[in-house]
């Protein structure tokens, strides 16, 4: 390959990579702090789809420094008494949807932590979508409420 069209080349892949990352778009982010001794932590978003065609997140990752395991959960609610499972994936998104993780509701859930998350520390997870499509999204670690946590029962 000439120097001329590597160059090109790498000009592409920065312009097209970059515009298909603009399109998932992931707003507030965040993580709340554990309480202590606690091997899990549960993290929120919002996820919107700017593509303007179905998507299809299939899972998430976080670096294993920081946890062993990184999850998709939704809350259920059977007579008061919460519990959750594992979101089933793969799950599809339509062109412009807009889809929550809230207190209560779907949420991301590391366990297995092996760093502590205090208020103030980004944790960096990464969505995956078919298409090999990926994202990262920086994560706020947030001291939150734990009376309204969606997981008691995990430690
Ligand atoms: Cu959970």
């Amino acid at each position: 390959m000439t120097l001329f069209t590597r160059t090109l080349a790498g000009l592409w892949l920065a312009c097209c990579s970059s515009l298909a990352l603009a399109q998932i778009t992931v707003e507030d982010a965040w993580l709340r702090a554990p309480v202590a001794m606690s091997t899990s932590a549960a993290g929120y978003m919002t996820l919107h789809n700017q593509t303007g065609q179905p998507i299809t997140l299939t899972g998430i990752s976080v670096s294993p420094q920081i946890a062993a395991k990184a999850g998709l959960h939704q809350t259920l609610d059977k007579d008061g008494l919460m519990s959750m499972r594992p979101l089933p994936l793969p799950l599809k998104l339509a062109g412009d949807e807009t889809l929550a993780f809230t207190p209560g509701g779907k949420h991301i859930m590391l366990s297995g932590l092996k760093t502590t998350l205090t208020a103030g520390d980004t944790v960096t997870l990464t969505l995956y979508f078919t298409d090999s499509i990926n994202q990262t999204v920086s994560f706020a670690v947030k001291a939150g409420n734990t009376m309204q946590g969606d997981h008691q029962h995990h430690d």
